[in-house]
């Protein structure tokens, strides 16, 4: 018979097996992207799936199409499968609260990666992971102060092109620029208007305001590398050649945007980092383990001039 000590041990061991499993089972991470519209979403995406590999994270992935709707199926139906953590790229930045809601009361934490939400109660997501937006538009706006300074004589007339609208990058990127311009009065803003981040876009409107004679356009500020790709063929087809004529700045620091910069057609770009898979698979594991973690978390990044396209091209991740 089996003494009262083993019988304790046997007891034991059996109470903590379900824990056990549920530690090595591995987590099942939900992942809502924006869409594929950009080279920068297309090396986010391939971070996120191959960083979840690595981390032996079983991954469920959808690909909203830039529209907040589809995000809004694929978070409840990660809530519905019961997923151990969801994490998720908002299209825009509001209308968010109910969803969130229904993820906080079915016990699923909630992580934002690249792109903010405005929601009244913080506390329905646990992190968020990304880039400061506001400063990529300062830093953008800085290099053209700075450019500026050098022609003094020069009325400086700008065309923006805006990212997605009510996405958290386009509207940050447009107030942190134009907080910087302001320190030279030359520099206006003279048509402004959304590329949605696409190359298609970005070249539709680009024509469309290349079109409207009233005015010379000195500057194209892009919210995104895509757009400007887009905006460098209207402006060839328009006769013009982009980087010379017409002054090109914009964000990203896709390859796409480097081998712009070395065939001088673009003049500088604002890195903003999309391999955010690996940290997000880590803080995925914490904040499942429910370990604390900071609320904000951003990523370092540069900005890179046309002079050092050629030489930066081959270190290039994405
Ligand atoms: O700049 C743009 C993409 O949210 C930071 O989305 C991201 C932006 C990126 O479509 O290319």
């Amino acid at each position: 018979m089996m003494n009262r000590i083993a019988r304790r041990t046997l007891l034991a061991a059996a109470l903590a097996l379900p824990a056990l499993t549920a530690l090595a089972a591995p987590l099942t991470l939900g992942f809502s992207q924006v869409g594929a519209e950009s080279e920068w979403r297309t090396a986010n995406s391939a971070s996120i799936k191959a960083a979840a590999k690595e981390a032996g994270v079983t991954l469920k992935f959808a690909d909203a199409q830039q529209k907040q709707e589809n995000q809004v199926k694929a978070i409840r139906s990660y809530i519905a499968q019961k997923v151990d953590v969801i994490a998720f790229s908002p299209v825009v930045e509001s209308g968010w609260d109910t969803v969130l809601k229904e993820a906080k009361a079915a016990g699923i934490p909630v992580i934002l990666t690249d792109r903010a939400v405005k929601v009244a109660d913080e506390s329905l997501y646990v992190t968020f992971i990304g880039s400061d937006f506001v400063e990529e538009g300062r830093k953008a706006a800085r290099w053209l102060l700075e450019r500026a300074a050098k022609t003094p004589s020069a009325a400086l007339n700008i065309v923006e092109l805006q990212g997605t609208v009510g996405s958290a990058p386009a509207l940050d990127r447009k107030r942190g620029f134009e907080e910087v311009i302001k320190a030279n009065p030359k520099l206006q803003i003279i048509r402004s208007q959304s590329g949605e981040f696409t190359r298609a876009k970005g070249k539709e409107v680009m024509e469309a305001f290349l079109k409207q004679r009233d005015k010379k356009i000195d500057v194209l500020y892009a919210h995104n590398d895509d757009m400007a790709i887009g905006a460098i063929q209207a402006i060839e087809e328009a006769g013009l050649k982009p980087g010379v004529d017409i002054v090109i700045i914009s964000i990203d620091g896709v390859r796409g945007a480097f081998e712009a910069m070395k065939a001088g057609k673009l003049n500088v770009t604002v890195e903003c980092n999309p391999l955010l898979g690996p940290q997000l698979m880590a803080l995925a594991k914490e904040v499942v383990a429910k370990k604390a973690v900071e609320k904000r978390i951003t990523v370092n990044e540069g900005v890179f001039p046309a002079e050092v396209a050629a030489k930066e091209l081959p270190n290039r991740k994405y």
